[in-house]
């Protein structure tokens, strides 16, 4: 486990990306401050770690092909903000990025941290489930954020969190997704991504919080019909797209880095509209089982804390604020059919 990706091998990664016809040894030398010799042996440390990069007699080093890999010097290029992201760290297979995230956390971390994994062994969902991580395919992210709000209000991040992930798939997969309150994000048919907000606080603030968030992105149907046992989809088999996944992390903590500034300067108000234009349970009859036991209404929306409000059978209204929904009325809108949805 590293955070991968030197800084000068980044730096000629960048100077090749800009140059796509192609950029001499002798310039690369000169923008890096570097011997002939030393780029020769940053080139070939990137060829063997997965880079493509052409030598030509003429022409010099060109980029012909990046590795589809998660490491810091694949995604630091596709980065536009400032916070999330500034340390990253990535494995080739861990357990769970969550929980390595925590473990940095309470050594220190620094807000923005961003782990990334290419497989996980053990996968979380909520409550002692877990989550299907194959190696390669898709997206297991987790974030360490150290927001100065009274931890009552950390669920809140799950909500601005669904939204940037809602936006990235949106704008990346072409087509629009559907969260389900209050960590699925759902996709034609099935479950695309999750979230699990987790968090560490002190008396009355939070010390800091993990937000892990996976996103099946190019697997296979076949798989996550034999890895998970509820509706689940990919962008992939979802509308036949192969998304480069360093590209959706960058975008993805772009839209996530606005949302939560947003929310840090302007309260969950902000994010509570968005959300609602995303919900695929407001207006359903829905079932919630929480830990206080199951509790059935009409879904009225989220309130302005990101509490789910319902309408019960006598017309009282109920306030939720854990727990897994399923659609009641006889027509789930993310399984195309009746009863209870996954997740
Ligand atoms: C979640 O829990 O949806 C939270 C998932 C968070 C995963 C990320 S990956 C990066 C970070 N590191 C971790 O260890 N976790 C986070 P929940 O609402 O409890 O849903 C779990 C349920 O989703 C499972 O019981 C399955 O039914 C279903 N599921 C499992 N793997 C799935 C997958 N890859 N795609 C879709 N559904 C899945």
């Amino acid at each position: 486990m590293n955070q991968g990706g030197g800084k000068t091998a980044m730096a000629i990664v960048e100077l090749l990306r800009r140059e796509p016809g192609g950029v001499s040894g002798a310039t690369i030398g000169r923008e890096l401050q570097l011997t002939r010799a030393a780029v020769w042996k940053h080139v070939s440390r990137l060829r063997r770690s997965g880079y493509e990069i052409v030598g030509t007699p003429s022409r010099g080093y060109r980029l012909a092909s990046v590795p589809d890999r998660l490491g810091a010097t694949e995604v630091r290029p596709h980065l536009t903000g400032e916070l999330l992201g500034r340390e990253l760290y990535w494995a080739e297979t861990v357990d769970s990025t969550n929980t390595w995230a925590r473990r940095l956390a309470r050594a220190g971390a620094v807000e923005g941290t961003v782990v990334l994994a290419e497989e996980q062994t053990a996968g979380r969902g909520r409550l002692g489930r877990g989550w299907f991580s194959p190696p390669g395919v898709n997206v297991y992210l987790s974030i360490v954020l150290r927001p100065s709000v009274p931890p009552a209000r950390a669920p809140q991040l799950t909500l601005v969190a669904g939204c940037a992930v809602a936006a990235t798939i949106a704008a990346l997969a072409g087509t629009r997704p559907a969260l389900k309150w209050p960590n699925d994000v759902l996709l034609a048919g099935g479950k695309v991504s999750g979230l699990l907000t987790e968090m560490d606080s002190e008396a009355d603030r939070v010390a800091f919080v993990v937000l892990g968030i996976g996103v099946n992105l190019n697997a296979s149907a076949q798989a996550l019909r034999h890895g998970v046992g509820a509706p689940a989809t990919s962008i992939l088999a979802a509308t036949g797209r192969v998304v480069e996944r360093a590209a959706f992390v960058g975008r993805l903590l772009g839209e996530l880095e606005g949302r939560y500034r947003r929310y840090l300067a302007d309260g969950f108000a902000g994010v509570r509209e968005e959300w609602e234009s995303y919900s695929c349970v407001t207006g359903r009859e829905i079932a919630v089982a929480g830990p206080d036991g199951e509790r059935r209404g009409r879904a009225v929306g989220i309130d302005a804390d990101g509490a789910l409000m319902l309408r019960g059978p006598g017309g009282e209204m109920l306030r939720v604020l854990a727990g897994d929904v399923s659609v009641v009325d006889g027509y789930a809108p993310w399984s195309g059919g009746v009863g209870k949805a996954g997740g």
